[in-house]
């Protein structure tokens, strides 16, 4: 297979003792270029993740592999002697300079991971049980980085999470119109206009900073093929101070629609009660300790708000002409913002009723 680029070449620069037998690539992320290895050591096939890290969006790779390194030796720790620990955080392989990640002369970085066997990921949820499981492991992450010592982790996207900017941008694309496809999103724009007012709640709110992932999408955790237990959180670029109503509303965002997030028949996107509900015992079966109430209160909102911000960005990024989500067809972006509004529609109209659930729980 001709690849985008030599992984072959990348690999000779890790501490890797095996053969170069293949490489493949691999998932369905919309930023960084992954590739599944294939090697062999003393006789046995041995795969590794490779990823070549988009610094296009993170503009200073090795502060974000600082972070990186850091939280995955603070996990380990935590964990070491549970059964399987291997398997429940990720491990970086030192390239040959010691160092956490590699940087080839096109000026790109690469980091390379064990690869997880026998678990994997999911682009749309299929049963309660895996919401649970899901939202269990995310909520175990935050609290096993609740201690992570000082100093503050980088910020490897600025704002990455300030709903008002991310309106302020849309604004921007709007008036700008470099692609001149506003007037293929006129109800779109309208739907984000007329939302302003949520963007500043959490905000506003004084709700604690945290360690926290920042991309809790369903499919940045890996679930086991035997036991369906959510056994590793992956996709570690935006780990930073953050809030924790951040990650459950991107659970929520990706884990109660039946359907991909870039379905095209908008009658098949809803939000699943019973898959926010098991998110919701999922995630207080770990985090609940921590919680504080104001936090409590606001995690069906958070559901609606980062639905809403992500909303903003595929229109943002469609308007602009697809410069930041990876696009795979016309309109990708479009329909992308579509889902995510008539998720946000859903979640209004069942706003309420999610409400009672957590006060029940
Ligand atoms: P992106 O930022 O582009 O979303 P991810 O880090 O989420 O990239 O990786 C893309 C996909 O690769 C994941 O959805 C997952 O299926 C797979 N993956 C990532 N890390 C590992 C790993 N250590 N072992 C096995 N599979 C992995
Ligand atoms: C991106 O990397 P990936 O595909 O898991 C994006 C998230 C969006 C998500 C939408 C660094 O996540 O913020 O919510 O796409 N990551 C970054 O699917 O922008
Ligand atoms: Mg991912």
């Amino acid at each position: 297979m001709n690849l985008k680029h030599d992984v072959r070449a990348v690999a000779r620069h890790f501490q890797i003792p095996a053969d170069f037998v293949s490489a493949e690539p691999y998932g369905s992320g919309h930023i960084n270029d992954t590739y599944c290895v294939m090697v062999e050591q003393g006789g046995t096939p041995v795969r590794y993740l490779f990823q070549r890290i988009n610094h296009t969006i993170f503009k200073h790779p090795a502060g974000l592999m600082e972070n990186i390194a850091r939280v995955t030796a603070h996990l380990a720790a935590k964990i070491h002697g549970e059964t399987d620990s291997f398997r429940r955080v990720l491990t970086l392989i030192p390239a040959r300079d010691g160092r956490p990640f590699y940087r080839d002369e096109l000026g790109n970085h690469w980091r390379v991971y064990v690869f997880i066997e026998k678990a994997r990921t999911f682009d749309a949820v299929e049963s309660t049980a895996q919401a649970f499981q899901a939202a269990q492991a995310f909520g175990m992450f935050q609290k096993l980085l609740a201690d992570l010592p000082a100093p503050r982790l980088h910020d490897t996207i600025p704002d990455f999470h300030h709903t008002p900017k991310r309106f302020a941008a849309l604004e921007k694309a709007v008036s700008a119109d470099a692609s001149n496809r506003a007037k293929l999103a006129k109800s779109e724009i309208e739907f984000a206009l007329r939302h302003q007012a949520i963007t500043g709640v959490l905000l506003a709110a004084n709700l604690p900073e945290r360690v926290t992932h920042n991309d809790t999408k369903f499919n940045n955790v890996m679930l086991d093929d035997v036991t369906g237990e959510g056994i590793c959180v992956i996709d570690l670029d935006t780990v930073m101070p953050g809030l924790v109503l951040y990650d459950v509303g991107d659970m929520v965002r990706t884990t109660t629609s039946p359907v991909k997030e870039d379905e095209r028949d908008l009658s098949k996107v809803t939000m699943q009660f019973p898959m926010f509900e098991a998110l919701m015992r999922g995630y207080f079966s770990s985090a609940a300790d921590f919680l504080t109430p104001a936090e409590k209160k606001f995690l069906p909102f958070s559901g609606k708000l980062i639905t809403f911000e992500i909303g903003l960005r595929f229109l943002t990024d469609f308007l602009a002409g697809d410069t930041y989500f990876k696009v795979h067809r016309d309109g990708h972006n479009l329909d992308r913002c579509r889902t995510q509004f008539k998720l946000v529609e859903s979640i209004e109209q069942q706003e309420e009723k999610m409400n009672q659930l957590v006060e029940t729980i």
